[in-house]
């Protein structure tokens, strides 16, 4: 791909309603868009996840935008004709940094894809092109609350639920949503490292609730505990903060840390990873994954569905329709849910959405191009 442009723009989406977790609350987030052009005039796009404190990761806006700024988009261009690999070549100099790392090489897949004028998810290998669809619910001001919300997206449409649990804030939760709604609800929980390996009487009880699986129960940089936990428990242990690169994958395999690996293309430097992540955790080590979310717009959300297309994705995904985050997203067709509780993929050349470009420079706050001389 012969890039002549590239162009940053950092907007900031309002969501309906505060989303919070046992790190924080977000309302507004901000997101850094990344638009490639190749000399044909054919365009790519990408999303950057990186949130507005260092919460989730180290990584926040303005560290990607610095990155991107100073040390990946004046390399890129710099080398001009440039393909996936050589991306990934290029940016592996950089320590850290995948959300930064992964905004443009999303971008490049999607315009890879427009160029051959394939969808992205058959250029990534997809297999499943209605993809399950799963809601994540943040924590509520009270546990009636939750059993309200609860109920307004299983009549919506979704069919999974995960709920955000911390300490003092899980088993009330838990047990409330089994007595209104039975065991049969497909109901799994994430605590986003909120707990340590002494609490495991808490585990113990949550073992009791047939969840799905418990996500990321223990601090982020740990492989160890989170092994000794799961020989506790009969519940799955999946990873999500923990695992950056196919390296944490094999090491998380080797201890015995997790069954199920929730994949963020964001988290693990892009879809390039995913790709490595997904093949060693399915057909190496046989174990299933899905693709989580960063509560992406409609550009974000296009390479999430593609990379929810893979065949080793066998649970639902943390991608939810357009209506779930935002009044108006940034794309059309906006992302809707089908009713059994899929999206679909589309076939139109790479992400498959067309992206408002007018409404984004409506709310640009920062932008800047960079022009191949
Ligand atoms: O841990 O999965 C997470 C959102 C922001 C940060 C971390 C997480 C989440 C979600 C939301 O759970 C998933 C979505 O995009 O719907
Ligand atoms: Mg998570």
């Amino acid at each position: 791909m012969e890039l002549r442009r590239i162009e940053l723009y950092e907007i900031w989406v309002k969501l309906r309603e505060e989303f919070e977790t046992s790190f924080g609350k977000t309302i507004e987030r901000p997101a850094i868009l990344i638009r490639v052009e190749e000399k044909s005039g054919e365009e790519g796009w990408g999303e950057c996840v990186a949130g507005e404190g260092p919460w989730y990761s180290y990584e926040t806006w303005e560290t990607a935008w610095h990155i991107l700024n100073e040390f990946i988009v004046p390399k890129v261009l710099e080398k001009g004709d440039i393909d996936i690999d050589g991306y990934e070549n290029l940016v592996s100099k950089i320590r850290g940094h995948n959300m930064a790392k992964a905004s443009l090489e999303m971008s490049l897949w999607d315009l890879e894809a427009k160029l051959r004028g394939i969808p992205l998810w058959r250029l990534l290998g997809g297999k499943n092109r209605h993809i399950s669809s799963g809601v994540s619910i943040g924590i509520q001001k009270s546990v009636d609350e939750l059993i309200k919300k609860v109920g307004d997206f299983l009549e919506k449409g979704y069919r999974r639920i995960k709920i955000k649990i911390r300490p003092g804030y899980d088993l009330g939760p838990i047990s409330r949503i089994r007595d209104e709604y039975g065991y049969d609800l497909p109901l799994q929980v994430d605590a986003n490292s909120a707990y340590r390996i002494e609490d495991l009487d808490v585990f113990r009880k949550i073992d009791n609730y047939a969840l799905l699986m418990i996500e990321q129960p223990l601090h982020y940089k740990d492989l160890v505990d989170h092994a000794e936990l799961a020989r506790h428990i009969k519940t799955p242990i999946c990873l999500d903060e923990s695992i950056e690169d196919v390296n944490d994958a094999r090491k998380a395999y080797y201890l015995g840390s997790a069954m199920i690996i929730n994949i963020k293309p964001g988290r693990v430097g892009g879809l390039k990873e995913t790709l490595k992540i997904h093949d060693f955790w399915y057909s190496v080590a046989n174990r299933p994954v899905w693709i989580g979310g960063m509560l992406e717009t409609g550009i974000g959300r296009g390479h999430l569905v593609a990379a929810a297309t893979l065949p080793g994705v066998k649970y639902p995904s943390d991608i939810s329709a357009s209506d779930k985050y935002f009044e108006k997203d940034i794309v059309e067709p906006e992302w809707v849910l089908n009713k059994d509780s899929t999206i679909t993929a589309p076939e139109r050349p790479g992400i498959g959405v067309e992206v408002l470009f007018d409404e984004i420079k409506k709310g640009v706050r920062r932008s800047k191009v960079f022009s191949r001389t």
